[in-house]
């Protein structure tokens, strides 16, 4: 199995994670978001990483990179019963839209990213606006956070979603507020602090400094 993509995407970061979590081997190319190389464009038509293949099998969305997983690999991320499902995959959900358009789009590359991309100065004013939109996300989690996971007792795919848009939000120097939002900083810091995210984050330590200048 081939993960392919650049080791600070959200995206590419869920679904390393998610490998980790099942302990399935797999190898880690480099591909840019956006690339025009046609070999990664016929793995990834929207040009969107990660790209992923498992022999034959090429995917590039990361739901279904996991999707595909649970059903090749027997379900263990994804619940069975149909309300926990469907909140797992909710939240997962919201990670890839909600968080990202905020956390990502709106904060991490503005400030982080496309400084370091073009040579400009990171456009203050509209990433202060993403930052003011903070409150909505956390207040939102915390009323649905009860304990150490978000579903069922135990990990899922809500967590892996929910909580690797905030690692790009920590680089950006943001977090929940404990004194705030007490159950989200705390229940973020609990899967943070999970093997698999601390072997995803340490491998992107070096690309964070590069980017960090
Ligand atoms: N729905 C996709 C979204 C992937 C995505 O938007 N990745 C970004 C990088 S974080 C990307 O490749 N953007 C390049 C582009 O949109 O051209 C997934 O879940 O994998």
């Amino acid at each position: 199995m081939n993960l392919i993509g650049a080791p600070l995407s959200p995206f590419v970061r869920k679904v390393r994670v998610y490998l980790e979590e099942r302990n399935i081997p797999f190898t880690a190319e480099m591909a840019l978001p956006g690339s025009n190389d046609p070999e990664f464009r016929k793995l990834s038509p929207l040009g969107k990483i990660p790209a992923f293949t498992d022999g034959d099998v090429a995917i590039s969305d990361s739901s279904v990179i996991l999707a595909y997983l649970e059903a090749k690999n027997g379900a263990a991320l994804v619940p069975e019963q149909p309300a926990q499902l469907a909140r797992a995959l909710w939240f997962e959900e919201y990670g890839d839209s909600a968080e990202f358009d905020i956390f990502i789009a709106g904060i991490f590359f503005p400030q982080v990213v496309a400084p370091r991309l073009h040579g400009t100065e990171p456009d203050s004013s509209a990433i202060e606006k993403s930052v003011a939109r903070l409150p909505e996300v956390f207040d939102y989690l915390e009323g649905e956070i009860n304990g150490e996971f978000l579903v069922a007792d135990r990990l899922t795919v809500a967590d892996i979603g929910v909580v690797s848009p905030f690692v790009n939000l920590q680089y950006a120097g943001h977090q929940p507020d404990s004194a705030k939002w007490p159950k989200l900083a705390s229940y973020v810091a609990g899967i943070m602090a999970r093997p698999s995210f601390r072997a995803a984050m340490s491998d992107e330590a070096e690309a964070m400094q590069k980017m960090a200048g």
